[in-house]
Formats: structure tokens, sequence, C-alpha cells
């Protein structure tokens, strides 16, 4: 049974100044928070579990989970030996920086470097609420099709990542990498892009590198 706080909205309406005010907060703390935003099920917590395996070494990691109901992704990152907390969200598919400064101060930080949130699996609300973290990552699955960046054009436009993730699926799908990555290039040229499979664990060593970069 993992630790779980139950949240309620908001009471403030200011989300970007609490979320300007957290991520000063978390800097000055050394923690550097990643909020992890996809569909349901395209991988989040399998990414996150991979990641943790492969980094536990050498970065403290804590996860913050975030779903309507359960405990289960906390439990498995919890198994992993990292520290995890659940936040369920009232019915609510996103999380705002009020809800993430309350999960994260119900964790214990001390000593973590890298935090991630694992956002609500939905590919339109959280892209709306700034939850204070310092990078947005969002996961595309190979099975959901290359085209989804012409159908929910924000979350692909304000992440600073992106992973295409359940790459050793490929050939079972028609999923046109090329074409994909020109659809979100159009609407983010700026945004980094990492072509994975959290299950063979092709391509991780970018991401990884990537995290280990932007660490404080
Ligand atoms: N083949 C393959 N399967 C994967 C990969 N990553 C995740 N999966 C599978 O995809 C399913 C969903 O994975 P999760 O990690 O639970 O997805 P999620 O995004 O955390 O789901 P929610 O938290 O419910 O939104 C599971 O059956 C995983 O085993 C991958 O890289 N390759
Ligand atoms: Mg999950």
């Amino acid at each position: 049974m993992a630790r779980v706080i139950e949240l309620n909205k908001s009471v403030t309406e200011s989300n970007d100044k609490d979320a300007e005010e957290l991520r000063s907060d978390l800097k000055e703390q050394g923690v550097f928070l990643v909020n992890i935003m996809s569909s349901p099920g395209s991988g989040k917590t399998t990414l996150l579990s991979r990641t943790i395996s492969d980094m536990k070494e050498t970065t403290n990691i804590a996860v913050l989970e975030a779903d309507i109901d359960s405990d289960v992704d906390a439990v498995k990152i919890e198994d992993l030996g990292a520290k995890a907390v659940q936040v369920h969200t009232d019915g609510m598919c996103h999380m705002d920086a009020g809800m993430t400064r309350r999960g994260m101060e119900g964790m214990d930080l001390d000593g973590v470097q890298l935090a991630f949130l694992e956002n609500v699996g939905n590919l339109i609300c959280p892209a709306e609420f700034d939850t204070g973290a310092h990078k947005n990552v969002m996961i595309l699955s190979v099975p959901e099709g290359d085209d989804k960046p012409l159908k929910y054009p924000l979350m692909f436009s304000m992440a600073d990542a992106l992973l295409i993730t359940k790459m050793d699926t490929k050939e079972y799908f028609t999923f046109d990498l090329d074409l994909c990555i020109d659809h979100v290039k159009k609407l983010n040229k700026d945004i980094q892009i990492f072509p994975v499979s959290a299950k063979t664990g092709e391509g991780m060593d970018a991401w990884e590198n990537w995290l280990r970069d932007n660490l404080f």
C-alpha cells in the first residue's frame, strides 16, 4: 500500500504564479521536477520504471503519481526502491501547481535530485495547466499513431521533450516515424525527440543523458 494523498481543486486562481513559486522553491532545494504527460496506457509508468532502474545507482529519484483512483502506479515505483507518493485528483483530468505542491510536500525530498510527476493520462487538459515542473515531457506510443500531433497540437507545442515509445512494436503498426517527427517539428521546432522502447531499452541512453544534463 503506497502513501495516498486526496487532493481537491486548488483554491487559488493564480496558477501561473503558484507554478513559478514552486519551480523556484524546488530549484532552491536542488530538486529537478519533470512533468510526464500522455494518453492513458501509452507507457508513462513503464518508462519511469526503466529510467529508475537505469539511473538509481547514481541519481536520487522520487515520483509523484497522479491518478483519479488506485495506488497501482505508486506501488510499482516503490517496488523498485524509489520514493513514491500517489495523489488522487478528485476526478479531475489534470494536475495544477497547487496540487503538485501539496503532493511534493507529502514526499520526503531530502537528497532527491530528480522528481517526476506522472500526470493523469490524458492528451488534452494536462497541457493547459502549468504544474510548476522545470520541464514538460510528453509520451506518444507507436500504437497510438503518427497523426496525433495533428489532432492534439497543444501538448506537442508546449513540451520540452517528446518520447516516442514502444518502438519495439513498430513492425506491427503503420507508424511513419519521420512523418510524425515532421508534424511535431512544425508545431515546436525546439523540442527534443527520443524514440525509445522501455521494454528493450532501445534509445533510453539519450533520454537519460538529457535528464542528467538538466539536473541542478
Ligand atoms: N511492447 C511495449 N509495451 C510497453 C512499452 N511501454 C509500456 N508498455 C506496455 O503498455 C501498457 C501500459 O503501460 P503503462 O506504463 O501502465 O502506461 P501508463 O501511461 O502509465 O498508463 P496510465 O497510468 O494508466 O495512464 C503496459 O501493458 C506496458 O507493459 C514498450 O516500450 N514496449
Ligand atoms: Mg501509469
